[in-house]
């Protein structure tokens, strides 16, 4: 497994777990609970040496989308979505999380009695569910177009979005095989999204495609993702651009889009002032935490306490959250920051 698990040490993890934290890449199928998925996986009697691939530590990028092929054989039903939604939050409130903003893909799967709609209805049902018994963490929800989707299909998302938006759907994501499919296909779906008051994030640079990053930046997300393919142009359009990156350390390191973890360009843009938060990706699929990933920043660009806790609270103001919650969340921070030592 290329992680370096003696990259940070216990007590900079326990401080990384006490920190409060916000998640704001984290695709919901990509952190299903491996249990969970045993479980799911033994009820329709799927093979358990594929749910074995979950648990193998080394995989590249494009390992990962068969990866989700087989999660999604076994997350189908509408109790199944409900279940892993309200497990994936009570993972997050376990980590110390304070606000977690989920992505998830809407599927159609007619042969499951499931369409786009009813899935969204099943994952606000989760968050539903978890929000009755829990009342410390705030909850957002993007809808993902995913790159192997037509312009009409993710027209559809977009309009599920918009009719889901004052039941917390606060914006779209555009994700998937990086290598799949062309910008132009989602583009006019995305403007529609945009005009309509959506946030919009976008992953981009996961691999190098020069040409499609750079009219993706072009367009002003108000978030990106990953980032890590780029040509000395792209970076300093990056810079120039302010725009906040969500950055996914072990995904990044795990599939081989950065060789390393001091290597990665977090410590360039963290050093330039270019607004950066750190996030899991796929928590499931890459055996990491949101504390893990801090503590691995921690140790790989020698960060100090006072440094941790600027990037964590600065997270917030980065979120598609509305502005009353920001409040709310900063004011839960500093309390929560007051307490640790
Ligand atoms: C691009 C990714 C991803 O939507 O079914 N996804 N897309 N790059 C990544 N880096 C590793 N990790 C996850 O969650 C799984 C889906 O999220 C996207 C893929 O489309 C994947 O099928 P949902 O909940």
């Amino acid at each position: 497994m290329k992680t370096l698990p003696d990259l940070y040490n216990q007590e900079q993890l326990a401080f990384c777990q006490s920190l409060p934290k916000v998640e704001l890449h984290a695709h919901l199928n990509g952190s299903v609970r491996a249990s969970t998925l045993r479980e799911l996986a033994a009820e329709k009697q799927i093979d358990p040496e594929l749910c074995k691939l979950i648990e193998k530590g080394d995989r590249t990028l494009a390992e990962c989308f068969g990866i989700f092929t087989l999660i999604h054989q076994v997350t189908t039903s509408i109790s199944a979505i409900q279940r892993i939604t309200r497990e994936v939050l009570e993972d997050c409130a376990a980590d110390n999380i304070i606000f977690a903003e989920l992505r998830t893909t809407p599927k159609s799967r007619p042969e499951h009695g499931l369409t786009k709609q009813t899935y969204v209805e099943a994952v606000l049902a989760g968050i539903d569910a978890f929000s009755e018994q829990n009342s410390g963490m705030e909850v957002g929800l993007l809808l993902s177009i995913d790159r192997r989707e037509s312009a009409e299909e993710a027209m559809h998302t977009v309009t599920l979005a918009q009719q889901y938006h004052s039941r917390g759907v606060s914006g779209l994501d555009l994700s998937g095989n990086p290598t799949l499919g062309s910008w132009t296909t989602w583009r006019p779906a995305l403007d529609a999204a945009r005009a309509s008051g959506l946030h919009i994030s976008l992953h981009a640079g996961e691999v190098y495609r020069p040409a499609e990053t750079s009219q993706m930046l072009e367009w002003r997300p108000d978030r990106l993702g990953h980032m890590c393919c780029l040509d000395e142009q792209l970076r300093s359009s990056l810079l120039a651009s302010h725009i906040p990156l969500e950055l996914c350390l072990s995904s990044n390191v795990i599939t081989e889009s950065v060789a390393g973890y001091p290597d990665h360009h977090f410590r360039q843009l963290y050093h330039a002032g270019h607004p950066v938060v750190l996030c899991t990706d796929d928590s499931s699929v890459f055996s990491t935490t949101l504390s893990r990933e801090y503590a691995l920043a921690m140790a790989a660009f020698l960060l100090d306490r006072r440094e941790m806790l600027m990037l964590a609270k600065k997270s917030i103001d980065y979120s598609f959250a509305e502005s009353h919650i920001k409040q709310r969340l900063h004011t839960a921070f500093d309390r929560a920051a007051a307490k640790i030592q």
